[in-house]
This record gives structure tokens, C-alpha cells and sequence, in this order.
């Protein structure tokens, strides 16, 4: 069917399309029978012993392997690192979904090319620059009653202090917000148990607000800080007016994570440069890594971010390029903010299922340090402050608050947490381990080695009040000798771990070439209910209908001076309209809409020499603009295969070079087609209806309304079947007025359709039969 001849000359056309489309299907049909016997002539002893495989390695495969047309029972949202994207992706079979373009442009997704897309890049705009790029470091998926939801997914940009948001109802970036006061950020994005705030912490100090400094005034001019941007939930959009920050002292905060249960309502920063360190080796100062892990502590923040959203409601703030900054006279005054001393540069903070305890590794510390909140309060009721820092900001001694201190291994980064209460798994940076212990009782209860130096690692749900346990995904930094060879710049390594039983097990080396992950998130598969297409004509990045939506028979191109808008449609296999004429250095707007209903019948925009590209999923409307300044003919396609006539999806752009005359004569080719090419292909058309009704009469009794997929693909079958008859009757009307030639392609455009329908039924009765539906009389 691939090879099905052209719009233009379907006359000389031999086989029946039907008849070609019943042969492969016979042909596959008799592949399926022998197959099986053609595999089984290996055993699995043999194939065991061929590939040289240990029966730990079978187990593995086995416990990963999931079988086509299978799914993952957990679905994995990693950041991208630098690619600025967000990798999804299976669990256990750890096959990649999708990559969800966020902080750059990406041609797939039409993202960055289309109007709509555009719009939310250009949020992500700074001092008036296109950032075209992002560090992603955090996912967070959003959360209801400290569980993930499925709703919606945040990730921040660390180099340009960045937040977006992704509806996961269809896994598109939809809004980008800048911080308003940070130079950069590291410690976002993170949720609070019901996804009211969502936290970023700046990193390296700065000015805030973005103004000049010199370096001799780090202590008094430059400062942290954390932005709590409100979300709303109901438009699913951060929300800048009614989000705050609070200012910190410059030392370089790190990580976050919000409270939960029992510690509702507060949120927890580290840092790791409270030394206040400046570096620079040209000024002869040692440099930032030493002076920066000169004392043996660091400080943890922790800050009542309910009362701090009442101190900003109430106005108690001073605006900073706008936005309400709480500053650190007011959090201390109003008791926001409390330091507790954590072990050296540490890395990540993680709040215990039941919010009891705070989790924090110093990477040059080999203990895991365990918090009590319940001291915690109890100090801070108690005003028992051990000190004030230089800012005035109480300080809670490390040993009124310690509840344990478990030596795990060198290099404790990240923690997360099992569904088996007290258990958590802490990364070993240095060791290159994942170590399992018990933060209840502070014993290590196993170490497993992975490959290598492992980041932040990640179990089901292993952040929310309600971890699943089952599988845990080692983030590995290095990939050095696990994969082949791809030269000096290596894929990352994602290694799956089973941790349903007593002893971790390593099940399964994933590369991922795509950025540096650092954090991912991982969610049950059923909580996800992405769409499959959208209201018909909807701008998808805001949700709403685009004004341009354009109905069939709807089509239209308008002049307006030196501005040509087009409203055009996409459906199998046709672009309308098929010929776009200009004049050179025309404003051109190409609005279209995909008009499809089926599933996964995405059609693609493309025109030559442009730099124009889109992709419509069924029922988007997307505009793209460009200024037609070269002349020419440029001819524009669809990119996507998307169905046996796709390659005639095509049409042409004209640009007219000013000034041009047409010349006297210039016609379209001469006609040619005779009656007999007529008859040919009304013979052809009929043939492939008597394929059409086979397919048909097999469908209708074999209780096919047992199968959504299969009604949806009967509906789209008799919707394309539907369209035959308008040509049908054309062809008609033109042979009976003598007209052969073009008569004979009305009967190619009746025969199209028809090719079409018979493809999807074809389809569906495959489907049928692979899924053992039996007949119905
Ligand atoms: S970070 Cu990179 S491994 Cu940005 Cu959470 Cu720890
Ligand atoms: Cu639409 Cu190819």
C-alpha cells in the first residue's frame, strides 16, 4: 500500500488496492502461523547458552521484559538536564516514551515554530533574550493530599532561575515563569502536599533583583533566597501576582523539600557555602571549592511557609522588580525562618512519608543525619536557640534536633523512601552505591554497587506520603564501559533495581543520550489519563479554541495589502489548501487545523527553504508566520506517514517575483485521459468496494463493540468511506457530460477514499483477530 500510484495517474493502475492490501494480510496471516514453529526450533537452554547468559541475568530479563503491546506498570518523568527537556519513560521495561520539549525549541512537537508554541518560549524570555536552552534538574508531579495526582508536572531551569509547567493530560509545556529576583536557582521544583505552592531556591548569591555588586560587599549585598509561586490548579497556571519570596543569607542554597503530615505547613532548605566563601584565584584567593567546605556545617533552613504567605498577604513585604520579597528583619521578626547546623556541602533534604523526620547527607560527610521534627517544634516553641547567625537569624543546635546518625558510605547525596515503613535508600556519590537502611532504627540494612557515581536515585512515588516500594532507578552520572562506544561524550546511565525482596538486585542498564539527568519522579501508570485528541480546533497551549479553527469546506485565503492568512485543514491525505500563491515579500500566515478524530492520526507541516515546521495531533490548530522574501516555488508537505497516501499529502507554495507578467499561453498540462482509462479505474473502484464489504461483513459479525479501539476504527473508517461519495457523484456527473479526463480523477479521488477506509478496516480486523474475537451469528 506504500506503493499505491499517484493522485494524478491512478488509471494505470493494475491491482486492486483492496485485493494487494487482502494478499499482505494473507501473507501475514500464513507468517504468524509459521513463525512459532520457526522459534521454537531454539529452546531456552539453547538460547541461554548461545548468548551467554547467567540465570540471574534470565531472571532480570524476565522481570523487565514487558511483552508487545504490553504496558509499564509505572511511568517516569526525568529531567533532561541540558537538553532542557523532560525524558519519559516505562517502568520496568524502561523504554522511553516521549521527550517533552520545555526551555527549547523542538521540531517533533512543533514546539518553538508554531504561534502558540512560541508564546510560551517567549515567557521563558529574559532581559529581552531568547533562552533557547535549560538546565532541568527537578521534576515534580503535582500532588493531592501529599500524593501524586497525575495532573501536572513542574521542572525548573538551574542556569536561567526558570520554572515551567506541564499538563499531563496531553504532556505539553504550557507555561514558562522567570524568577523574578534570583540570578539562578537549584532548589526547584518541589510541591507542597497539595500542589497550593511550588518552591525554588535560589543557588549561587547575587543581588536580588538582578542589580550590580562588587564582590568586596558579598556579605551585605548579596543574598539567597526561596520564591513560593502559587499555583492554581483549576487554570493550571503558576500564578506570578500571588507568589512571594523570602530573603536569605548568601549561602548558597540548596536542595528543598516541603513538610508533610506532621510537619504541614514548613518547608526545608539546605545550603552549602554558609562560609560565605568568595573565591578567585586571579584576585590570589584560594579558590570557592576550598573556602566553601572550610567549616564542618552547613545550615539547613527551616521555614513556616503557611505563616509566611499570611506576613506576604498582609503586605509586610518590599517589592523587588515588583514581586513581595518577605525580608529577613520580617521572617525573624515573625518567627519564619530557623537554622539548624547539617553535615558539610550537603546535597539533598528529604522529608520521611510521614513528615516525622528530615533526611540530610553531607556529601563530605560519610553519616546520614536524621532530624527529629517533633524536636525540631519543641526548640522553636522553646525559643531554645543555640546561636544567631550574622544576620540574626535563630540558630537551633544540631544536637537538640538529632535523632540519628547513620554511617552509610562516602558521599551521601539523595534519599528516598520504600513502601516497608522506616526503609530509605540513600545514594553514595563516592562509593558509587545505593544503600538501604532504616532511619527508624539508624541500622544499614544492604549496599548494592551501580555504575557509576550515582546522583540522585528514585523508587515509586518514593517523595509522597505513600511510597509503592517495588522498583528503585540508580541516576547515574558516569556511563564510562557500559554501553558501546559512542565517543568521548558518553549517554548517562539509568540503572533499574529490584527492590521487592530482602536483597537489592540490579535488573537493568538503561542509556539515556539526552542531557544530564538529575532528578526523576516516578508515578503508578494508572493514575495518568492523558487525552488522545483534542476538542477540534483547539490551541493547545492554552487549552482554549483558537479563533482560527477551520471547519471542512471551511478553507479559505485572505488578502489583506501585503498580509495573506490562509485557514487551512488536514485530514488524510489532503492539505487545504493544495496551491498557496503570494506575491514576493508577502506577509504569510498559514492557520491549520487537523480535522482528523482517530487516534494517533497526527499530520505534519512542512514548507522547503522556510524554516516553517509544525505537527497537528487530531482536532490542533496551529499557525505559522514567516515573510515570503525570496521568490520561487517551494513545495510543502506533511511530515508524518500517516496513512498509505501520505506522500501525496503535499501542495505548493508560489511566491511571484515582483513584478512578474504571466505569459501569454501558460497553461496546466495537457489533458489526457480517455474513457477507457476511465472504465478502468470505475473497475477498479468496484473491486476494491467488494474488498471493502468483506472486511466489513467480517467485523460485523465478530462482536467487534466488544473493542473501543475497534469501534473507533469503524468510525473512522466509515467517516472515510463517507467522503468517496462526493467525488463518486462528481466522476459521474463528468462522464456523463463526456468529460473523461476529468472524470477519470474525480474516480481516483472516490478510489482514494475508499483505499483509505480499506486500510483502517483492514486494521481493525487484524486487531480482531489478534485479540480472539470470535464470530457473532
Ligand atoms: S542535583 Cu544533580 S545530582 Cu540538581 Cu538534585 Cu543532586
Ligand atoms: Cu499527513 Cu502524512
Amino acid at each position: 500500500m506504500a506503493h499505491c500510484p499517484k493522485t494524478s495517474t491512478p488509471a494505470p493502475n493494475p491491482a486492486a488496492p483492496g485485493r494487494l492490501g487482502g494478499r499482505f494480510l494473507l501473507v501475514l496471516l500464513i507468517a504468524l502461523l509459521v513463525a512459532p514453529s520457526a522459534w521454537s526450533r531454539e529452546n531456552l537452554q539453547q538460547v541461554i547458552k548461545r548468548r551467554g547468559l547467567e540465570q540471574k541475568d534470565v531472571l532480570a530479563a524476565a522481570k523487565t521484559y514487558v511483552p508487545t503491546g504490553k504496558r509499564d506498570e509505572f511511568i517516569a518523568f526525568s529531567s533532561g538536564g541540558q537538553s532542557g527537556m523532560v525524558i519519559v519513560y516505562g517502568i520496568p521495561s524502561m523504554r522511553i516514551l516521549k521527550y517533552i520539549a520545555v526551555f527549547n525549541p523542538e521540531p517533533w512537537q512543533g514546539y518553538g515554530f508554531e504561534e502558540e508554541s512560541k508564546a510560551v518560549l517567549d515567557q521563558g524570555r529574559i532581559d529581552g533574550r531568547d533562552i533557547t536552552w535549560g538546565d532541568t534538574h527537578h521534576p515534580a508531579i503535582s500532588e493531592t493530599d501529599g500524593d501524586y495526582d497525575g495532573e501536572f508536572l513542574f521542572i525548573n531551569d538551574k542556569a536561567n532561575p526558570r520554572l515551567a509547567v506541564i499538563d499531563l493530560k496531553d504532556f505539553e509545556t504550557k507555561q514558562i515563569v522567570v524568577n523574578p529576583i534570583f540570578q539562578n536557582e537549584h532548589g526547584g521544583a518541589f510541591v507542597s502536599e497539595n500542589t497550593e505552592y511550588v518552591i525554588e531556591a535560589a543557588q549561587l548569591a547575587a543581588p536580588l533583583g538582578g542589580a550590580y555588586a562588587p564582590l568586596e560587599r558579598f556579605n551585605e549585598d548579596y543574598r539567597g533566597g526561596v520564591t513560593y509561586w502559587k499555583f492554581d490548579r483549576e487554570k493550571g497556571r503558576l500564578v506570578p501576582e500571588e507568589s512571594f519570596s523570602l530573603e536569605l543569607p548568601p549561602y548558597g542554597q540548596d536542595l528543598s523539600d516541603f513538610g508533610k503530615l506532621a510537619s504541614s505547613g514548613w518547608s526545608f532548605t539546605n545550603s552549602f557555602c554558609s562560609e560565605r566563601y568568595v573565591g578567585g584565584i586571579e584576585r590570589g584567593r584560594p579558590p570557592f571549592e576550598a573556602g566553601c567546605s572550610a567549616k564542618d556545617t552547613d545550615y539547613l533552613h527551616v521555614i513556616n511557609w503557611k505563616k509566611a504567605a499570611q506576613v506576604a498577604a498582609a503586605g509586610k513585604v518590599e517589592k523587588i522588580n515588583g514581586h513581595p520579597v518577605i525580608m529577613m528583619d520580617t521572617a525573624i521578626k515573625e518567627g519564619l525562618v530557623f537554622l539548624i547546623p547539617e553535615p558539610k556541602s550537603p546535597h539533598g533534604i528529604d522529608v520521611t512519608p510521614d513528615g516525622e523526620y528530615m533526611v540530610i547527607s553531607g556529601k563530605l560527610d560519610s553519616h546520614t543525619y536524621v532530624f527529629s521534627w517533633e524536636k525540631i517544634q519543641k526548640a522553636i516553641r522553646d525559643k531554645n536557640f543555640a546561636d544567631k547567625d550574622p544576620y540574626g537569624l535563630p540558630i537551633i543546635g544540631l544536637e537538640t534536633v538529632l535523632e540519628t546518625q547513620v554511617p552509610l558510605g562516602l558521599g551521601p547525596l539523595h534519599t528516598q523512601f520504600d513502601a516497608v515503613d522506616g526503609v530509605a535508600y540513600t545514594s553514595l556519590y563516592v562509593d558509587s552505591m545505593v544503600a538501604r537502611w532504616n532511619y527508624r532504627t539508624g541500622k544499614l540494612l544492604d549496599r548494592l554497587p551501580i555504575h557509576y557515581n550515582i546522583g540522585h536515585l528514585m523508587t515509586m512515588h518514593g517523595d509522597t506520603v505513600k511510597p509503592r516500594g517495588k522498583y528503585l532507578v540508580s541516576l547515574n552520572k558516569l556511563a564510562i564501559d557500559r554501553f558501546n562506544p559512542v565517543g568521548p561524550l558518553h549517554p548517562q546511565n539509568h540503572q533499574l533495581v529490584d527492590i521487592a525482596g530482602d536483597k537489592m538486585e540490579l535488573l537493568y542498564d538503561m542509556a539515556l543520550p539526552l542531557g544530564e539527568p538529575h532528578y526523576a519522579v516516578a508515578i503508578e501508570a494508572r493514575l495518568l489519563k492523558p487525552i488522545v485528541r483534542y476538542k477540534s480546533g483547539t490551541n493547545t497551549r492554552t487549552g482554549e479554541r483558537s479563533p482560527y479553527k477551520t471547519r471542512a469546506g471551511e478553507e479559505k485565503t485572505v488578502r489583506n495589502g501585503k498580509k495573506v492568512e490562509v485557514f487551512g485543514t488536514l485530514i488524510r491525505s489532503h492539505i487545504t489548501p493544495e496551491i498557496i500563491e503570494v506575491e514576493e515579500g508577502d506577509e504569510v500566515i498559514i492557520h491549520l487545523t487537523n480535522l482528523e478524530r482517530a487516534e494517533d492520526q497526527t499530520h505534519g507541516f512542512t514548507i522547503s527553504k522556510y524554516n516553517v515546521n509544525a505537527s497537528f495531533e487530531p482536532g490542533k490548530t496551529a499557525t505559522v508566520k514567516f515573510v515570503a522574501d525570496t521568490p520561487g516555488v517551494f513545495p510543502y508537505y506533511c511530515t508524518e506517514f500517516c496513512s498509505a497516501l501520505h506522500l501525496e499529502m503535499e501542495g505548493y507554495l508560489l511566491v511571484k517575483p515582483t513584478g512578474y507578467k504571466a505569459k501569454v499561453g501558460e497553461l496546466m498540462p495537457k489533458e489526457e485521459y480517455s474513457q477507457a482509462d476511465y472504465e478502468k479505474q470505475v473497475a477498479t473502484n468496484v473491486a476494491t468496494q467488494k474488498v471493502i464489504d468483506g472486511v466489513v461483513a467480517f467485523i460485523t459479525s465478530h462482536n467487534y463493540k466488544d473493542y473501543p479501539e475497534v469501534v473507533a476504527l469503524v468510525e473512522d473508517a466509515t467517516d472515510q468511506l463517507g467522503r468517496a461519495a462526493e467525488p463518486k457523484k462528481k466522476a459521474e456527473e463528468q462522464a456523463a457530460a463526456g468529460n473523461w479526463h476529468s472524470a477519470t480523477l474525480w474516480a481516483g479521488q472516490w478510489w482514494q477514499y475508499q483505499v483509505k477506509a480499506a486500510d483502517i478496516g483492514l486494521r481493525a480486523k487484524t486487531y480482531l483477530e489478534q485479540h480472539g474475537a470470535t464470530e457473532s451469528k
